[in-house]
């Protein structure tokens, strides 16, 4: 029989060993989130950014069937270029791997997997959740549910702005996933810095996040996530108007060409990236990379402290 088990990259079986921080990092932003040749410089400047930060990074991704979790260079490279890169849920994973598929895991996957992997700090772009129009087509993202009983830290830039944020912000509520923002009680809208909510919790610093964390498993109560909402500074968003201008026009094409399931995100995402000269893609990038620097501060300060004998086992 195969053996199945979740694959190690060496950086992260030696990080393991050592105790030291570890930040999650998903690779749908690369091969279904963010357009070719950037995806890759993108996803190597992610990683490095976590190192910058004093974490270790683990991209979490499926090469020929194999759920691995520290994807080397050569495998990110893969995942980035290569064509027919499913897009993994956790629902697919097992069948990814019984067909020995090469997959990129979204914020679901990866944070179960990451969770599985005793990883507890996730950075990513914005989450999936409620679609526009979720009342006739119910697509909701996996995203959600998959949150709702996995125990990890998502620093995000709230939800993806193609989506209804107020529904979303609603449903989190339902499924018992803690939201709260980073500096700030408004809930970040993605691309622009303001998504229109209030969210009742603030959190101001990565030792208060380790805190919340901390209280959470001393707790035993909950096991759902924190989704820590980590806002663009206004300068930086990408211009409200433009925003919601293109979003319209993104909108009216997915109705006109008939998109559904999984493929409404990288289309709308596709859509700003092509028709806003850039300007989409590089607040897309800003996003990230704040995120994944946060993601390591907050690892950095949950990790627990180093051993005084200054040794480490070897992976
Ligand atoms: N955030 C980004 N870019 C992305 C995504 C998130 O900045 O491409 C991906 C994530 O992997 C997320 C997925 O889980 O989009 C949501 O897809 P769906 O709406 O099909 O669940
Ligand atoms: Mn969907």
């Amino acid at each position: 029989m195969t053996d199945f088990s979740i694959q190690y990259g060496g950086h992260v079986s030696r990080a393991r060993g050592d105790g030291r921080p570890v930040v999650a990092l998903e690779s749908t932003i690369v091969s279904h989130g963010l357009p070719r040749p950037d995806n890759l410089r993108v996803a190597r400047e992610i990683e490095q950014t976590v190192r910058d930060n004093g974490a270790v990074p683990a991209t979490i991704g499926m090469i020929g069937g194999r759920l691995t979790v520290g994807l080397d260079d050569a495998q990110i490279e893969h995942l980035a270029g290569a064509d027919g890169v499913a897009k993994l849920s956790v629902r697919d994973l097992a069948l990814a791997a019984a067909t020995g598929a090469d997959g990129a895991t979204t914020v679901a996957a990866t944070s179960a997997v990451a969770a599985a992997a005793g990883i507890g700090v996730f950075a990513t772009g914005g989450l999936g959740g409620v679609h526009r129009e979720a009342n006739t087509t119910f697509d909701e993202s996996a995203d959600l549910t998959a949150l709702s009983h996995t125990p990890i830290v998502v620093v995000c830039a709230g939800v993806k702005s193609i989506l209804d944020v107020g529904a979303t912000l609603e449903r989190l509520e339902t499924l018992g996933v803690a939201v709260a923002g980073y500096g700030t009680h408004r809930f970040p809208g993605f691309f622009v810095t303001d998504g229109g909510f209030d969210v009742d919790w603030r959190l101001d610093t990565p030792e208060q996040v380790a805190a919340a964390v901390a209280a959470r498993a001393d707790h035993g109560v909950s096991s759902g996530a924190l989704v820590l909402g980590h806002p663009l500074p206004a300068d930086e968003q990408l211009d409200p108007e433009l925003h919601d201008r293109t979003l319209a026009e993104g909108l009216a094409l997915l109705a006109r060409e008939g998109i559904t399931g999984k493929a409404v995100t990288p289309f709308l995402l596709a859509h700003f990236h092509d028709s806003t000269e850039g300007r989409s893609l590089a607040v897309n990038v800003r996003i990230i990379l704040r995120n994944a620097a946060l993601a390591a501060r907050i690892a950095a300060a949950a990790a627990p402290a180093p051993s005084p004998l200054g040794f480490s086992i070897p992976a």
